[in-house]
């Protein structure tokens, strides 16, 4: 009989293979500083190694990792201490473990432990990654309407959503004398920061005007850049960490090598020293994560949109088909960033290349399917302000439309086939898409009617023209109509 491998935690760290990283400081000496809110992929293979080799100089800003709906990510990690392994894919695959994380809370069912962590003197940082949708805003600001923070306005000390626990935390600590928390969000939004303050105090103003003032005088949102491309995990990625781990990892997570993240220097109760893990600080990041959301994310998006049309699984393999891969360069060099204010001593071109290379990096399995979901969320922040900023310069928008009427394809495809979206507007989006009949005036016209996703461009015929004949251009959207149409466009830039 074969005796069922260890689990990885604590007590099985020093058995590790020398190959294999792991933390290089003594984790009981650490304390927690960061409430981490959206425990998921990214934040563990990105921010928490970051600061897990800040723990090595700064003991004082362990991490209590929140996931706020599923108790998936602390059911895997909590009998493994918060350890897991980050496997970094690069020409070899490199493994670390990853000590930063000391707890792990589900919200759905230990909302005052969440809650007593937030109100700890000690927690002097909240970090956020809960992806475009978790901020539920609107087109001004926050959703009113939503029904989590209906939720949350109706009880604010027994909150769900996360600007809900942010304010609570907040509200308790102002109840208490206790200093505030700086609040940072990691998300994949222009003026990430600048939002999440504004739908803050949106929402707290309604809970308390006082607090609303307090938050306001007291609390720093800076901005911030993220960037370090994270497939999801799969059982392939499992097997491989338990075989060279000699232990068992309930959930490793896997990301490529590079990695940035560039941090307004604006806190309000201390910071981790960042710039000792290679994070650049800075005064004013505007620009860094516009350029990033429009010349990495918005191409990903045309990828995942066009590519899934095709028949296309992956981005490596996307950059694989000639049509596509083509089109996607022409857009970001030809469209795209002619229209980007570039921040000051940004090289686009030197930009533009290494992102093709890493979206080419045939190491890295990284799934269109996952970066297509949330396109209602997705396409706003990453092209549709790039067509509005064309518009305005009176520079052409026939390439920037195609990507969106491939997305406006692909609703219609899931739709017909009855697969669902995973997307916060699926219901409309879906009957929409099923309603659709191949004509484009017709079918465009009743996507543009989504007005949280297309106002207010939606108002302009330049846009609304161009989507048509985008949509028509792609034809019946199948894998040759793509294509043609596809190259039809790129030709089109180089005559
Ligand atoms: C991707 C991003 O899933 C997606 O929508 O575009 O997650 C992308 O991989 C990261 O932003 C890269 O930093």
């Amino acid at each position: 009989m074969t005796a069922r491998p260890a689990r990885l935690r604590n007590a099985t760290l020093d058995a590790l293979p020398a190959a294999v990283a792991r933390p290089a400081y003594d984790r009981d000496r650490t304390s927690i500083g960061i409430v981490h809110l959206g425990a998921g992929a990214f934040h563990r293979a990105h921010q928490a190694a970051y600061l897990d080799e800040l723990l090595a100089v700064d003991p004082d800003w362990a991490i209590c990792a929140v996931s706020l709906h599923s108790t998936a990510v602390r059911d895997a990690l909590r009998p493994q201490d918060g350890l897991y392994t980050l496997v970094r894919i690069g020409e070899r695959e490199t493994l670390r473990v990853i000590g930063a994380i000391r707890e792990l809370l589900c919200a759905r069912d230990e909302g005052a432990a969440v809650l007593a962590r937030l109100a700890n003197p000690d927690t002097r940082l909240v970090t956020l990654t809960v992806t475009e949708k978790g901020y539920c805003l609107g087109a001004d600001g926050l959703d009113f309407d939503h029904p989590d923070i209906a939720h949350d306005l109706a009880t604010p000390d027994a909150p769900r959503s996360a600007i809900g626990y942010v304010v609570a935390g907040l509200a308790r600590r102002r109840a208490a004398g206790i200093a505030p928390y700086t609040v940072l969000s990691c998300d994949n939004l222009a003026d990430n920061g600048g939002r999440l303050r504004r739908a803050a105090l949106q929402y707290a103003e309604r809970v308390e005007p006082g607090l609303a003032q307090w938050i306001e005088a007291e609390v720093a949102f800076p901005r911030s850049m993220v960037d370090s491309i994270t497939p999801a995990t799969d059982d392939a990625l499992r097997a491989r960490v338990t075989a060279q781990l000699g232990c068992t990892d309930a959930w490793p997570v896997q990301r490529e090598p590079y990695m940035q993240w560039v941090v307004e220097d604006r806190f309000c109760n201390g910071r981790p020293p960042l710039e000792r893990a290679g994070v650049t600080l800075s005064g004013d990041i505007a620009g860094h994560d516009r350029a990033k959301l429009r010349l990495l994310n918005a191409p990903h998006s045309a990828l995942a949109y066009l590519g899934s049309l095709m028949g296309i699984e992956t981005v490596a393999d996307a950059m694989r088909a000639p049509a596509l891969a083509a089109f996607v360069e022409t857009l970001m060099r030809a469209d795209i960033a002619p229209n980007l204010a570039a921040p000051a001593g940004f090289d686009a071109r030197t930009y533009i290349d290494a992102i093709l290379a890493r979206f080419r990096n045939p190491a890295i399995r990284h799934l269109l399917s996952q970066i297509a979901w949330d396109g209602s969320q997705k396409l706003p922040v990453r092209l549709l302000g790039t067509i509005a900023d064309a518009l305005a310069a009176g520079r052409p928008i026939d390439r920037l439309c195609l990507p969106v009427a491939g997305w406006l394809r692909f609703v219609v495809r899931q739709a017909r086939a009855g697969t669902a979206l995973v997307d916060p507007l699926d219901e409309p989006l879906t009957a929409i898409g099923r309603a659709a009949t191949g004509e484009a005036r017709r079918d465009v016209d009743a996507f543009l009617a989504l007005d949280a996703v297309f106002a207010p461009l939606s108002a302009d015929p330049r846009f609304v023209d161009a989507l048509r004949a985008a949509y028509a251009a792609l034809g019946d959207a199948g894998p040759a109509a793509i294509a043609a149409a596809l190259e039809r466009a790129t030709q089109g830039a180089r005559r």
